[in-house]
This record gives structure tokens, sequence and C-alpha cells, in this order.
């Protein structure tokens, strides 16, 4: 069976394991406290991730693949996730790096910095700017879904899956939503989509 070496908080994880999910595949997780150190140990660097980070996923055969959005197109290639087209092949590529360059390393980040880490750590001074920037993404975002149902040719795809994880968890990073008709009324559409499963499971907590 595949293995997702998982932390159940993190946004990037979430997407892998909503994709499994609506694809119907079978998957267990190993979830990792990324606070402790546990994602970089000698055994963890040598056999799963050199990189020390999740998520990962495992195959029957061992072979581990890293980095959320290449795991999210490996297993959404030849199917409905991924549109056949090259011009739009293109364009969820486009989404995908925009994703991990302009809009998770803000609105993840101050999603960490607020619910993870202690509440007067220094780290709470780098909140302004990654509120600056992350509104940028998310104005790019409302922009492009104010006159679509979805980031790619008005179909859900992983363009959809990868902004969405952070986006819709936005708020616990500080982020004002309010502000964002058009990605408000995306999130729903999301969630509306064939087996969408939530972020955290029901009833689950931080300890
Ligand atoms: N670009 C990577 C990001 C991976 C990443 O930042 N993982 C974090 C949790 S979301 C992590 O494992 N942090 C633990 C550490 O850096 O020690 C992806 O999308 O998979």
């Amino acid at each position: 069976m595949l293995i997702l070496h998982d932390n159940i908080e993190s946004g990037n994880a979430f997407k892998v394991r909503l994709l499994l999910s609506q694809l119907g595949l079978s998957f267990k997780t190993i979830q990792y406290d990324v606070t402790k150190g546990e994602t970089r140990t000698a055994e963890y660097l040598k056999h799963i991730n050199e990189n020390g980070r999740i998520q990962v996923i495992e195959f029957e055969d061992g072979k581990c693949l890293a980095e959320s959005n290449a795991i999210i197109y490996y297993f959404a290639l030849d199917t409905d996730f991924f549109p056949s087209d090259k011009w739009q092949q293109a364009q969820v590529m486009k989404w995908l790096f925009f994703e991990q360059y302009s809009h998770e390393p803000c609105v993840a980040v101050a999603k960490y910095i607020l619910t993870m880490l202690p509440k007067d750590t220094p780290r709470r001074s780098e909140i302004p700017n990654l509120h600056t920037k992350g509104y940028d993404a998310l104005n790019i975002m409302e922009d492009r879904l104010k006159d679509h149902d979805f980031l790619v040719a008005d179909k859900y795809t992983i363009a959809d899956i990868a902004l969405f994880a952070y986006t819709h968890k936005a708020e616990m990073g500080g982020f004002d939503l309010s502000c964002f008709p058009a990605i408000v009324n995306w999130i729903k559409h999301v969630e509306n989509t064939d087996g969408f499963v939530t972020m955290y499971p029901d009833g689950w907590s931080r300890s």
C-alpha cells in the first residue's frame, strides 16, 4: 500500500491526501512532528527524503517521491485532474509554481508562525511582511477567479488542489478572506467536488 509521510497540519500534505482520496486510492499515513526535527534524522534523510521534510509518498517497491506538487502531478497524469491540452497543462504548471514561490512561502508560513510556534516567538515580527506578500498572491487568485469557477479551463484540476490547501486555511495565518469574494466562492466549489475530504479529520484537535 502507498505510504504518505505526513503531518496533519501541513497544507502541502493535505494536497496529497485530498487528491489520493478523490482518485479513490488507498494509502496509509505516518505522522511526523515537524517542530521536533522528526524529519531530520539520519534514517529519514537516507531513506525518505534527503531534504529532511514531509510530504513524501512511498510506493510499494520502497521508492520515495518528495515535493507535494511533484506528487500530485504524478498521480494526476492521465486523469481528469490534469488536462490533456498542452496549453492548459502549462497553465496548471504555472499555478503550481506560483503556489510554491509566491503563495505558500507567505500564506503557509504565517499560519505556521501563528499556530505552531510559541506566542512569544521573535518570528512574529515576520508577519506584516508575510501579509503584504500573501495578500499580493491572494489578489492574483481573486483576479483570475472573479470570472472563472476554477483556476484553469473552468475545470477542477491539481492547480485548484495546490492552491486550495493553504488558501482555505489562510485565516489561521491572520489573513482576512472576506475581501476576496471570488476566492470564498471558489473554496465552496472545491469543497463540493466529488470525494472531497477535509484537511483536519472530524474531532481532531491539536495536542
Ligand atoms: N516544497 C515542499 C515543502 C515541504 C515542507 O516545507 N515541509 C515542511 C512541513 S509543510 C516540513 O517538513 N518541515 C520540517 C522541517 O523543515 O524540518 C513541498 O511542497 O512538499
